[in-house]
C-alpha cells in the first residue's frame, strides 16, 4: 500500500526522483501494518464507548445521525459509503485551473498585479479556518473538509482563495482532534491544487499564543510552503511591526505570498475615538508597504468596522497607495458585515472574506451567497454564481450537524450589536458566551462583556486579537469573579495576583503596545522585541531527540509541532501510538463511538477499507476491564478495555 502513496506522488510521476527523495518524504514511507490499525480502533471506539469520548464535549447537543451528501465531482471516486476517498487522474488535474496558476507560474508579484488588475471583487472562503473557529470551536475535522475539498476545486474555482489552516487550527488539530494538521493541509492540496490557500499567522508567535525564536518561524513558513500553503496573512496582536518583520521576511524567504495585516480596533468613523484614529492606521500601512507586502490586509477580528468606517479607512489607502492589493477581513458579529464588505469593495478594496452561507453569519464571516447575490450585474460583480455556493452550503449545513457537541448556537442565538462596545473578537466571543452561558450564569455574560471594556481601558486601550484579546478577557473575568472595580484594581495593584496572562504581558512577553504599557500596572522587564534574544532552536538535535524518544520515523513536519507545542505533541503521538489512525475514523464515531448495530466504514488506506459493526458489551471483569464485542469483517471479534466508571 505504502508503495502506492509512492507511485502517485507528484515528484514520482514527473520522473524527479533524486536520492533524497526518500529523505524528504518520510511520511509516505511511514506506515504500520493495517491489522495492528484496524485493532488499535477497535480499541478506541471500544474506549470511548465504555468510558465516554476522549475528546471533551462542550455542549449536550449530541452529533447528528447523518452522513453529509457529497455533490457530484468529476474526480475518480473510490466507493465507500463514508470513507469516499477521491484521487485525480492527472488528466484531472490537468483540466482544473483558478488563482493559483498565476502564483505557481509568476510569482507573487505577478500574482499581486494580477489581483489588482482582475475587474469584480474577489473572495476568499474561510469555511475551512475561521468560520468552524468561530462558530464550532475549532472542531471540524480533515476527514469533513477532504470530502468537499473536490468539490470546492471544481465547482469554486473562481475564488481568490480558501483560508483553510493557521490561527487556532494548528493547536486544536494536535490537541483535541489527535490529527496532524501538516496532513491536513498536505491532503487539501492534493485534493485541490487550483485555488491558492491562505493562512493565518500570528507574526512572532507563528501558530502559538506565545513568542518563539526566529529561526522556529522561518523553518515553519518554510515548511508549510513546502506541505502546499500560499498567502500568509501576517499579524501582530498589539500591530507591533518588529513581531509582523519577522513573519513577513520569513514567508517571502519561504516563497509566500506575504499578506501583512493591520488589526483594527477602535472606530474611525467616530472622530472622539482618538487613540486607533486614521492617521495610525495609515502610518501602519505606511510601514508595511516599505517592509515589501505584496498584499495589504485590514483585519477585523471583532467585526466591528462599521461601513463608514470601511469607506473612510479603505478609500484611504486606495487614494494612497492605487497598486496595492487589499483584502478585507471581519466578523459578523453585530450583523454588519456584508454592509460592511459591500462599503470595503466600493473604496477599493480587491478582495473579501467570507464563509458559505451555512457556515456564515453571528461570530463567523458574512455569507458568501449574500455577497455574491448583492454584487450580481454590477460592477463589482464577483463572477461566482449562486448554484455551486448553494451545493456547498447544503454540504456544510448536514456536516455542521456533525459537531453539535461544539455549536455555539448551543448558548448564542443572535448577533449582538453590543460588540460595538466590547469588541470582543468572534472566537473570544463564542468561547466567553459558552463558559457563562453553560454555568447558568447568563447574567455573569453581560458583566464579563461590560467588564471587557473597562479592563481593556486600565491595560491602556489594546489592540484586542489573539493573544491581547485573551489578556484583557482573562482581566475581566478576573475582576469579574472578584469583584473588582477599575479602582480596585488601580489601588491595589501590588498585592492583586493577576492572571499570568496579564503578567506576561505587563513584562513585555507579547510585543510593545501602542501608546505605551499603562501606569501603575507597568512591571516591564524588557524593551523592544521579545524574540530578539531567543537563541535559535537546534532543530537537528530535536528531531533526533524524538527520534530516540519515540523509536519511530519523524519527519521535519513532526519536528515543528514538537517545537511549537512540545507538551500537547508528546500527548498527541501518545494518543496515536495507543488508539491509531482516529482520523479516519468518521466525525461522529470520532466523537461519540458507534451504537449497537451501527455499521461503520473505515478507509484505512486507499483501497482498504474496514468494515465493522458494535455487537455488544459484556461485563465487567474482577480486574475491571470490560470486554467490547465487534463483528469486523464479518469476523467476531473482542476488545478488552478498562471500564474507567
Ligand atoms: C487567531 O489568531 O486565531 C484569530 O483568528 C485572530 O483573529
Ligand atoms: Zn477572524
Amino acid at each position: 500500500p505504502f508503495l502506492v502513496n509512492v507511485l502517485r506522488h507528484p515528484k514520482f510521476l514527473a520522473g524527479v526522483l533524486d536520492t533524497n527523495f526518500i529523505d524528504e518524504n518520510k511520511r509516505l514511507f511511514k506506515f504500520e501494518k493495517a491489522e495492528n490499525r484496524a485493532q488499535k480502533l477497535l480499541y478506541y471506539m471500544a474506549d470511548v464507548v465504555v468510558n465516554g469520548p476522549s475528546t471533551p464535549l462542550i455542549t449536550k447537543i449530541p452529533p447528528a445521525k447523518i452522513i453529509p451528501t457529497v455533490p457530484h465531482v468529476h474526480a475518480h471516486q473510490a466507493v465507500g459509503r463514508q470513507g469516499v476517498h477521491y484521487m485525480y487522474k492527472p488528466t484531472e488535474v490537468a483540466k482544473l485551473s483558478g488563482w493559483r496558476d498565476i502564483l505557481t507560474e509568476q510569482g507573487p508579484e505577478a500574482f499581486a498585479k494580477a489581483i489588482r488588475a482582475h475587474k469584480g471583487l474577489l473572495l476568499t472562503d474561510t469555511t475551512m479556518r475561521d468560520a468552524h473557529q468561530s462558530l464550532l470551536s475549532t472542531r471540524i475535522r480533515t476527514y469533513d473538509l477532504k470530502r468537499i475539498a473536490p468539490f470546492v476545486a471544481q465547482e469554486l474555482d473562481g475564488l481568490l482563495s480558501l483560508e483553510n489552516w493557521g490561527g487556532a487550527t494548528f493547536d486544536v488539530c494536535l490537541r483535541f482532534l489527535h490529527e496532524c494538521p501538516w496532513e491536513r493541509l498536505e491532503t487539501l492540496r492534493e485534493l485541490c491544487p487550483n485555488i491558492p490557500f491562505q493562512m493565518l499567522l500570528r507574526g512572532a508567535n507563528a501558530v502559538g499564543y506565545t513568542t518563539y525564536p526566529d529561526n522556529v518561524v522561518y523553518k515553519f513558513c518554510e515548511q508549510a510552503v513546502k506541505s502546499g500553503m500560499d498567502i500568509f496573512r501576517i499579524f501582530d496582536s498589539l500591530n507591533y511591526i518588529p513581531n509582523m518583520v519577522i513573519g513577513m521576511n520569513a514567508v517571502r524567504k519561504a516563497g509566500g505570498v506575504v499578506e501583512a495585516t493591520v488589526a483594527y480596533s477602535g472606530d474611525v468613523s467616530d472622530p472622539s475615538m482618538t487613540k486607533y484614529d486614521l492617521t495610525y492606521y495609515m502610518d501602519l500601512v505606511d510601514q508595511l508597504v516599505a517592509a515589501g507586502t505584496h498584499i495589504l490586509g485590514i483585519k477585523d477580528m471583532a467585526g466591528v468596522l462599521k461601513p463608514q468606517a470601511a469607506r473612510i479607512l479603505i478609500g484611504s489607502v486606495r487614494q494612497k497607495y492605487p497598486d496595492l492589493p487589499i483584502h478585507v477581513h471581519c466578523h459578523d458579529t453585530a450583523g454588519t458585515g456584508v454592509a460592511s464588505m459591500l462599503a470595503a469593495a466600493e473604496a477599493g478594496a480587491d478582495i473579501v472574506d467570507c464563509a458559505v452561507d451555512s457556515m456564515s453569519g453571528m461570530t463567523s464571516q458574512p455569507s458568501m451567497g449574500a455577497i455574491i447575490s448583492s454584487l450580481e450585474r454590477t460592477p463589482l460583480d464577483t463572477g461566482l454564481s449562486l448554484a455551486p455556493v448553494a451545493k456547498y452550503s447544503a454540504y456544510w449545513e448536514q456536516a455542521r450537524q456533525l459537531y453539535g457537541p461544539f455549536e455555539c448556537t448551543a448558548t448564542l442565538k443572535s448577533g449582538n450589536s453590543d460588540i460595538f462596545m466590547s469588541q470582543i473578537p468572534g472566537g473570544q466571543y463564542t468561547n466567553m458566551h459558552f463558559q457563562a452561558c453553560s454555568l447558568g450564569l447568563s447574567d455573569q455574560f453581560e458583566e464579563v462583556k461590560r467588564m471587557y471594556s473597562v479592563a481593556d481601558n486600565l491595560l491602556g486601550g489594546l489592540i484586542k486579537v489573539t493573544p491581547s484579546s485573551k489578556v484583557v478577557g482573562d482581566l475581566a473575568q478576573f475582576m469579574v469573579q472578584n469583584k473588582l472595580s477599575a479602582k480596585d484594581v488601580q489601588e491595589k495593584a501590588a498585592e492583586l495576583s493577576f492572571p499570568h496572562s496579564v503578567i506576561k504581558f505587563m513584562q513585555g512577553y507579547i510585543g510593545q503596545p501602542y501608546g505605551g504599557f499603562p501606569e501603575p500596572l507597568r512591571t516591564k522587564e524588557f524593551e523592544g522585541r521579545p524574540g530578539e534574544d531567543m537563541p535559535p532552536l537546534d532543530f537537528a538535535k530535536l528531531k533526533e531527540e524524538l527520534t530516540t524518544q519515540w523509536g519511530d520515523i519523524i519527519t521535519d513536519q513532526d519536528t515543528l509541532s514538537a517545537a511549537l507545542y512540545p507538551d500537547v505533541f508528546r500527548d498527541y503521538k501518545e494518543f496515536r501510538r495507543e488508539f491509531g489512525p482516529v482520523d479516519k475514523l468518521d466525525t461522529r464515531t470520532f466523537l461519540v463511538g458507534p451504537d449497537i448495530a451501527d455499521e461503520i466504514e473505515i478507509q484505512i488506506e486507499k483501497g482498504k477499507i474496514l468494515h465493522i459493526k458494535l455487537l455488544a458489551q459484556g461485563h465487567v471483569t474482577s480486574q475491571g476491564n470490560r470486554e467490547v464485542f465487534f463483528e469486523l469483517h464479518g469476523q467476531l471479534s473482542s476488545v478488552a478495555v478498562k471500564d474507567k466508571e
